[in-house]
């Protein structure tokens, strides 16, 4: 069956800043059933008419959760989709959603997509800065928030965003609506539109046109928008799924935050419905909040950022939680050290599998067949047999095979370009559509990638290449070392040099001189040691959970 809009940017409101596959590449994925089904929103009533009854969806305050049957997200999906439209939201608009791991993240998501409306997936931690860019840059004529999260009133900031960008016409409000429009009740206006029979069945959107935008995680300028199809995005969702041999048995948790693509795709909650698993958001990602639900919604499967696993793995070493149902621990975002990986299985009872990834597309997995060996040390491989991935030197050359290089990919999930982007995409795309990683990779002998660093993070000291990443992996397995971030100092002399800013162990301490002794023996070059040693409490995060070292660097002055 073909499908007359394959390469054509139909979906309105947003053909202007989204670069659609050639045309050839285009078909080829078709043919060769990577993209394939209906648009997003449709899916989820074929899910409602094969799982109707089982629990689809876990979410509240953990004294008080909230279980919502197939069945029932697919009403509530409806019935938001008839209020939307209600409001005179339409196919094409975009709608900043910025909404913490709750139900009405899922419920609105699906809504959106019912109405070809596209979300735009900010953040929880996002701001002021952030969100005002995000809606103008997207266009969005609305804006979705929480009544309040972690103590900060969103009603207060949404009241800045509306004066600052007037296209945001909408601000719907998850909880007490305040001036604002209530979700819940914009829910049962839909319910009652429906069930007079006044609600317009809104047309199905064209599944090659866009279904999200993402939110680019890069830590450098500002954040940038990612085009996801109905169909890449599905296969995306749907290949992870089987890869990682989830099932209708499975319970995954929603650790992190749902509007990143790790949870939310990879299989995240989307990969977990489409099979007719359940899925649990949790409020909170501490070890406290998650190790509870694990253990009273017997979890089989989440996700987690480096950073996290590692302070679940020290809480478990503790506490002994019961995480006796966990089967696999998704860990990925930012390089894993192979020494945290190992302490996974035998402190928390589950597989640990790696996933290096990008909200841009291209997904690398380790396979739950591989042995601990290639689980701890190694990024995994491409998830597509149509991935292609070259590791390029700084002509653009192939590498030696297992030399490092820059990582450039394209595939039938990857995008083509960033959303109203034109002068950055002729930089991050090569004239033959590969993506530009910025990422510093190898090919190791079992055929697996592993992550070096990235391009812009190596510090130059008097001409000399110190790789933060590399030295950040050594300093971890300092007994007294808890965190690690390696940045760069103006210096005189040298241009840059090498600061290494740590968080230590409780009760413990180093001096630069024991550590530059320590990583002598460990056998690392005099050029690779650093010159400058901060102690801090903690490292600045992204609002996903990896180490900012912009903001790191910005602090340090
Ligand atoms: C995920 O997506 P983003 O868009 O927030 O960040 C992508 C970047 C990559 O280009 C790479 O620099 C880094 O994050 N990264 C890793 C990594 N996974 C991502 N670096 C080292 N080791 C890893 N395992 O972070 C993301 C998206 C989907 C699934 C998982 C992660």
């Amino acid at each position: 069956m073909s499908h007359p809009s394959v390469t054509d940017p139909v979906t309105p409101g947003a053909a202007d800043g989204w670069v659609p596959w050639p045309a050839e590449f285009a078909r080829r994925y078709r043919a060769e059933g990577y993209w394939q089904g209906g648009p997003l929103g449709d899916r989820l009533r074929d899910w409602a008419r094969r799982y109707g009854p089982a629990t689809a969806l876990v979410a509240g305050p953990p004294a008080q959760p909230v279980r919502l049957s197939y069945a029932e997200l697919d009403r509530a999906a409806d019935d938001l989709a008839a209020g939307l439209a209600g409001l005179g939201l339409a196919a094409g608009d975009r709608v900043l959603t910025h909404l913490p791991n709750r139900v009405e993240f899922v419920t609105l998501l699906f809504a959106l997509l019912r109405l070809g409306a596209i979300p735009v997936l900010a953040l929880p931690a996002h701001r002021r800065v952030e969100i005002e860019h995000l809606a103008r840059l997207s266009g969005a004529v609305a804006y979705a928030i929480p009544d309040t999260h972690e103590g900060f009133d969103h009603r207060a900031l949404a009241g800045q965003i509306v004066a600052a960008v007037p296209a945001v016409r909408h601000v719907l409000v998850a909880g007490e609506a305040g001036p604002f429009t209530g979700i819940d009740a914009l829910a049962a206006a839909g319910a009652t539109a429906r069930a007079a029979g006044r609600a317009v069945e809104p047309a199905a959107p064209d599944p090659a046109g866009v279904a999200v935008l993402l939110i680019s995680g890069g830590t450098t300028g500002k954040p940038k928008l990612i085009p996801r199809t109905h169909w890449d995005y599905a296969y995306n969702a749907s290949a992870s799924a089987q890869l990682c041999g989830l099932t209708g048995e499975d319970t995954y948790l929603v650790a992190l935050p749902a509007a990143h693509n790790f949870p939310l795709a990879c299989p995240g909650i989307l990969g977990a419905l489409g099979v007719g698993a359940t899925v649990v958001l949790a409020p909170s990602p501490s070890p406290e909040t998650a190790f509870e639900l694990i253990a009273r919604e017997r979890v089989t499967v989440t996700a987690l950022v480096p950073a996290l696993a590692r302070l679940w793995v020290s809480a478990a070493e503790w506490e002994r939680p019961d995480t006796a149902s966990l089967r696999l621990l998704q860990v990925g975002g930012a390089r894993l050290d192979a020494e945290l990986a190992r302490r996974i299985r035998p402190t928390l009872g589950a597989a640990v599998q790696q996933v290096f990834g990008m909200a841009e597309g291209l997904l690398n997995y380790t396979r739950p067949a591989d042995d601990d060996e290639v689980a701890c040390t190694t990024q995994g491989r491409p998830l597509a047999a149509a991935d292609e991935i070259r590791i390029v030197d700084r002509e653009g050359a192939d590498a030696a095979p297992g030399a490092v290089g820059e990582l450039w990919t394209r595939g039938p999930y990857t995008v083509r370009g960033y959303y109203r982007a034109a002068e950055h995409n002729a930089t991050a795309f090569g004239p033959d559509g590969f993506y530009r990683t910025g990422d510093l990779v190898r090919l190791t002998a079992s055929g697996n990638l592993v992550v070096e660093g990235r391009i812009k993070d190596v510090i130059n000291r008097g001409g000399e290449n110190v790789s933060a990443t590399e030295l950040e992996e050594h300093l971890l397995t300092h007994p007294a070392i808890a965190q690690a971030a390696v940045v760069a100092a103006a210096d005189e002399q040298v241009g840059e040099s090498v600061r290494a800013v740590i968080v230590t162990a409780p009760g413990a301490a180093v001096t630069l001189k024991a550590l530059k002794a320590y990583l002598r023996q460990r056998g690392l070059a005099r050029f690779m040691l650093p010159d400058l040693l901060t102690v801090t409490d903690e490292l600045p995060l992204t609002p996903v959970g990896k180490i900012d070292k912009r903001e790191l660097r910005r602090r340090l002055g």
